[in-house]
């Protein structure tokens, strides 16, 4: 009796040392995978912080730049000048000899001037960051025939302010125009496309300025003035000019540039880039011009 008591309490006890051993073997294990995850842990902030440290030093190094776009749109037949005119405007070195008739529509996003420069606390890495607003042109130029015209057309109820330059093909022999220039525009700007550009319901939300362009008046004979040349222009296109005025009046006005010599570029993109800018925006976008007007001076002495 007293060996069974002895055997059952001995038994109890072997027992009772193996609980004991088991809870801590497991308690050891569990403690191992704690520290492990712990320092895993440790490890993810380090490198979020790292991650976020990076982050903030790209924002404080790197500006945010945001677009006031001005719209132009051109218009004009084959061979008046479009292309040229805008590749002057986005690179003033272009030889514009080697530019080819156009064979698609293409879209130019020309940078003009920084109308604004702010530092301001950026909430996401409470950081102070540079925010700059930009002007940019947006021209669109198209191939001179009259389904490229009609696609054009087909555009305007798409953009808010935006600015048209109508050109017109200049051929002039003796001091006189062509008669195959004429028909080419009066074919282009014909009664029943500009009738059509009057139809456009919002078209005097759609554009606010309109400029008649004569380009290529380096072809009339040297020794004639600026005023002789746009009054010889003036009446021969007279019908057109006035159907253009009834649609777009009072914000339409008639200009003679040329590409060959500069004369008037910098005007041509100052009357059509700076339709939406308010008076200190002008001033600056004014004086970038001028800077500009030096660069296309320094390419025709070149
Ligand atoms: N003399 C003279 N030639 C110019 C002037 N502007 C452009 N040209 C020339 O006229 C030709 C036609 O010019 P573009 O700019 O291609 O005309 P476009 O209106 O774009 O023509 P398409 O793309 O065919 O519709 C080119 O050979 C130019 O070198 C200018 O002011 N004076
Ligand atoms: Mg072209």
């Amino acid at each position: 009796m007293q060996t069974d008591y002895y055997y059952t309490l001995s038994l109890l006890m072997a027992l009772f040392m193996l609980v004991v051993s088991l809870f801590s073997v497991r308690n050891s294990g569990n403690k191992e995978r704690y520290e492990k995850e712990i320092s895993q842990l440790k490890d993810m902030i380090t490198k979020k912080e790292k991650m976020l440290k990076h982050f903030k030093d790209y924002a404080k190094k790197t500006s945010i730049i945001e677009y006031k776009r001005q719209d132009i749109v051109l218009f004009g037949p084959r061979w008046s000048g479009k292309t040229s005119i805008v590749a002057l405007w986005e690179k003033p070195w272009t030889v514009i000899t080697k530019i080819e008739s156009s064979t698609a529509w293409k879209n130019y996003y020309i940078d003009i001037c920084k109308l604004k420069e702010n530092k301001m606390m950026c909430p996401t890495f409470e950081v102070e960051r540079v925010f700059i607003e930009k002007l940019q042109v947006i021209v669109h130029d198209w191939p001179g025939e009259d389904q490229y015209r009609d696609e054009a057309l087909k555009t305007l109820p798409r953009l808010n302010n935006s600015s048209i330059i109508f050109l017109f093909e200049l051929k002039i022999k003796n001091g006189t125009i062509d008669d195959k220039s004429l028909k080419l525009n009066n074919e282009y700007y014909s009664k029943y496309f500009l009738k059509q550009l009057g139809d456009v319901p919002t078209i005097n939300k759609n554009v606010s300025k309109v400029i008649i362009t004569f380009n290529k008046i380096d072809l009339f004979p040297s020794e004639w003035t600026y005023e002789k040349k746009m009054e010889l222009l003036r009446t021969t296109y007279e019908e057109q000019i006035d159907r253009i005025k009834s649609i777009f009046a009072p914000v339409v006005i008639e200009l003679g540039t040329s590409s060959r010599t500069n004369e008037n570029l910098i005007r041509l993109l100052a009357e059509s880039a700076s339709v939406g800018l308010n008076a200190s925006e002008q001033r600056i976008f004014n004086d970038t011009l001028e800077e500009k007007k030096g660069k296309i001076y320094e390419r025709k002495q070149a």
